[in-house]
C-alpha cells in the first residue's frame, strides 16, 4: 500500500513525512523545498490481538508497543505543486509521477492560513484555494497522460478496457474506468474524446481512484480554527483533519532521544528520567500546552483515518498453528496483513505468497477452529490458518 503526501510548496508535506518515518528529510520554510521525493515507511495502528489468548505477540513483517500492533505502510513525499503546474510552472507535474502508483493522497494545506497557494507567506489567505488548486492540477496531470494515448484509446474495439488497461500504472481499473464513464454519463466515441470531456473524465477518474484526507496542517498555530471550518465547510468535516506535523515531529524526535515518554496520538506525554536542557523543557512545556488545546497533533489518525476509513482495510493475522496462533517457528502472531474490506482466505494466501494461494486447498479460523472455503470473506482481526499443498 502505498500513500502520497501531495500540496502546494511550503504547506509542511516533507514536515509530515519525516514526523511519520521518523526520517531527516529537508524542511525549511520556502517553496520547493523538496525536489527529488522522499519514499519511506510508517505504520498504521490497530489493537493487537494477543490479549484474547493471553499472549505476548512475537511480530515479524510489524511492530507490536503496549498492546498496538504497528502495521507498515509506504509512504512517498513530493514536490509542492502550482498553480499552471502542468504547463510547467514551478517544477511542472512530471513529479507526480512517482505518485501515480499511490492507494490514496493526504493533500497538506497550511491551515494557519500564512503561505498562498504557491508557498509565499502572506497573512490571511484561505486554504481552501491551494487545495482546489491542487485537485485541479492532479486531474490536468492525469488527463495530459490520457490525452497521449487517446487515438489509440478511441480507436480499441473496447476503448474502456483499453482506457483502463493504459491506465494501469496510474493503479486505475475497469471498474473505476467503468464508473466514471457512468458517473459522467460519457462515452468515447471513434474520435476520441474531447479535451474538456477528457479532462472531466480524469477528474472523476481521480476521485474514484485516488481517495484523498486533508490534513490541515500548522493548525498549533492561534487563529487556524476559522481557516479549518472553511476546508470542512467546503470538502465535508470527515475529509479534513486538522494536525500539527511540526509539533509530531518534535515530539518525536524527543521520544527517540529519551526525554519524553510520548505514544503517537496521544493528547500528553511525561518526561523521562534523561532529563531535558533548560531550552528544551521550555519548548516541551509549550508544545505540552497545543497538545492539550489540540487533543493531541492528530498526525497518526490521518493515516489511521486514510487506510481504514478511505481504503476501507482490515487487519488479518494469518497463523500455521490455529490452536496456538504461531508460525512453525514458534512465534506469535507474526503478521499483520492489511486486506481491503470484502477480500477472501484467497487474498490473504495471496498476499501471503502466491505459491502458497495457487495450492491453496482451504482455511481454518483461529476462534472457531471452522473449516473456511477460499472464497470466506474475512473480517477485521481475524486469525487465519492457509491449508494449502504447497511447501
Ligand atoms: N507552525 C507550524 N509550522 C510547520 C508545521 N509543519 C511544517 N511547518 C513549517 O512550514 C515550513 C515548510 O515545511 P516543509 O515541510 O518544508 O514544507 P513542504 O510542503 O514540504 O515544502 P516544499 O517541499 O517546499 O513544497 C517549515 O518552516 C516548517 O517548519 C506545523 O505543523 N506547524
Ligand atoms: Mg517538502
Amino acid at each position: 500500500m502505498l500513500i502520497g503526501i501531495v500540496g502546494a510548496p511550503n504547506k509542511g508535506k516533507s514536515t509530515l513525512f519525516s514526523a511519520f518515518t521518523e526520517a531527516a528529510v529537508e524542511i525549511a520554510d520556502y517553496p520547493f523545498t523538496t525536489i527529488s521525493p522522499n519514499r519511506g515507511t510508517t505504520y498504521v495502528t490497530a489493537q493487537c490481538v494477543e490479549k484474547e489468548k493471553g499472549l505476548k505477540c512475537r511480530p515479524k513483517n510489524s511492530r507490536c508497543i503496549g498492546g498496538t500492533r504497528y502495521i507498515p505502510i509506504s509512504i512517498i513525499d513530493v514536490a509542492g505543486l502550482v498553480s499552471g503546474a502542468h504547463e510547467g510552472k514551478g517544477r511542472g507535474n512530471q513529479f507526480l509521477n512517482d505518485i501515480a502508483s499511490s492507494d490514496a493522497i493526504i493533500l497538506v494545506t497550511d491551515a494557519s492560513g500564512r503561505t498562498d497557494p504557491s508557498g509565499v507567506p502572506c497573512t490571511s489567505c484561505n486554504p481552501a484555494d491551494d487545495v482546489r488548486m491542487v485537485l485541479s492540477e492532479m486531474a490536468e496531470w492525469l488527463a495530459s497522460s490520457i490525452r497521449k494515448g487517446m487515438k489509440q484509446i478511441a480507436r480499441n474495439q473496447n476503448p474502456g478496457e483499453a482506457l483502463a488497461t493504459y491506465l494501469s500504472g496510474f493503479k486505475i481499473t475497469r471498474q473505476h474506468v467503468d464508473a466514471a464513464l457512468k458517473n459522467l454519463n460519457m462515452q468515447i466515441p471513434k474520435e476520441g474524446l474531447s479535451d474538456g470531456d477528457t479532462l472531466s473524465l480524469a477528474a472523476e477518474l481521480m476521485r474514484l481512484s485516488k481517495p484523498f484526507i486533508i490534513a490541515a496542517n500548522k493548525s498549533d498555530v492561534p487563529g487556524s480554527e476559522a481557516n479549518v471550518e472553511k476546508l470542512k465547510a467546503e470538502y465535508g468535516s470527515s475529509e479534513v483533519i486538522a494536525c500539527s506535523a511540526a509539533v509530531e515531529l518534535a515530539l518525536r524526535k524527543a521520544r527517540s532521544k529519551g526525554i519524553i515518554r510520548y505514544d503517537d496520538g496521544s493528547d500528553s506525554f511525561e518526561m523521562s528520567s534523561v532529563g531535558a536542557s533548560e531550552e528544551q523543557a521550555a519548548v516541551l512545556k509549550t508544545l505540552s500546552g497545543i497538545l492539550k488545546r489540540n487533543g493531541g497533533t492528530h498526525v497518526q489518525e490521518i493515516l489511521n483515518r486514510v487506510v481504514f476509513g478511505l481504503l476501507d482495510s482490515i487487519v488479518v493475522y494469518p497463523v500455521e498453528d490455529e490452536n496456538k496462533w504461531t508460525d512453525s517457528n514458534g512465534n506469535v502472531l507474526p503478521d499483520a496483513i492489511l486486506l481491503k474490506k470484502g477480500s477472501t482466505t484467497m487474498d490473504l494466501a495471496m498476499a501471503v505468497h502466491t505459491e502458497i494461494a495457487k495450492k491453496m486447498l482451504y482455511a481454518v479460523d483461529g476462534r472457531t477452529h471452522a473449516r473456511l472455503a477460499k472464497n470466506h470473506i474475512l473480517k477485521d482481526s481475524d486469525v487465519v490458518k492457509i491449508v494449502s499443498a504447497a511447501k
